[in-house]
């Protein structure tokens, strides 16, 4: 508080005021901080708690309603039949693909919770002729075909596959028409694993 501040004021005026002002900064400032402090404790609250729920997993509906969750993915099991297309058409308009089977466990899970109706899989060759292809454009890693499959029978041009029941089949995979109407089964990533593969 040199000359240069308090100018033509007297030196003790101005250290008068000039303090008061500092007080009153200071008393606001303390005001600010606890306020901060105070959110602050807030916050950690909230995100203890979320994180809670998150451990427990009760902070979301991890698969929407009529969808079934496995190892984190939501799968629905469709009521009507169509062809493969139409199918594939459908679980995109839900927000998700046809299944892609990756693992055992996936295929087994499937496989039970059909109730032993044939249902499309979204793998096919329909694009080049023996080259399997999942519908999100991945190459057949993990295989689940029955002996003799995948055959194109009688010649006829079986492109789209299927997990099949009938005959002793227990949910093994065929090459099927595309134009034949099963049910099928869509898949979607869960909710609460956005970053897990789908
Ligand atoms: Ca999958
Ligand atoms: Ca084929
Ligand atoms: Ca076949």
């Amino acid at each position: 508080m040199g000359s240069g501040v308090c100018g033509g004021i007297c030196r003790e005026t101005c250290c008068r005021i000039l303090s008061a002002g500092y007080l009153d900064l200071a008393e606001v400032k303390q005001k600010d901080l606890s306020r901060i402090d105070k959110s602050l404790e807030e916050l950690k609250e909230t995100v203890g708690s979320i994180c809670q729920a998150c451990a427990s997993r009760s902070i979301c509906q991890e698969c929407p309603l009529g969808w079934l969750l496995f190892r984190g993915s939501c799968y629905k099991f469709s009521t009507t039949a169509k062809d493969w297309e139409g199918a594939r058409i459908s679980c995109a308009e839900s927000n998700s693909h046809l299944a892609i089977i990756n693992s055992l466990e996936e295929q087994y899970f499937l496989s039970n919770s059909t109730n032993s109706k044939d249902s499309w899989i979204g793998l096919s060759d329909k694009d080049t002729e023996g080259v399997w292809q999942w519908v999100d454009g991945s190459p057949l890693s993990f295989s689940f075909w029955n002996t003799g499959e995948p055959n194109n029978y009688m010649e006829r041009d079986e492109d789209c596959v299927q997990l099949r029941y009938d005959k002793g089949w227990n949910g093994e995979w065929n090459d099927s028409s595309c134009k034949f109407t099963f049910l099928w089964i869509c898949e979607k990533r869960s909710l609460c694993n956005l970053g897990l593969a789908g």
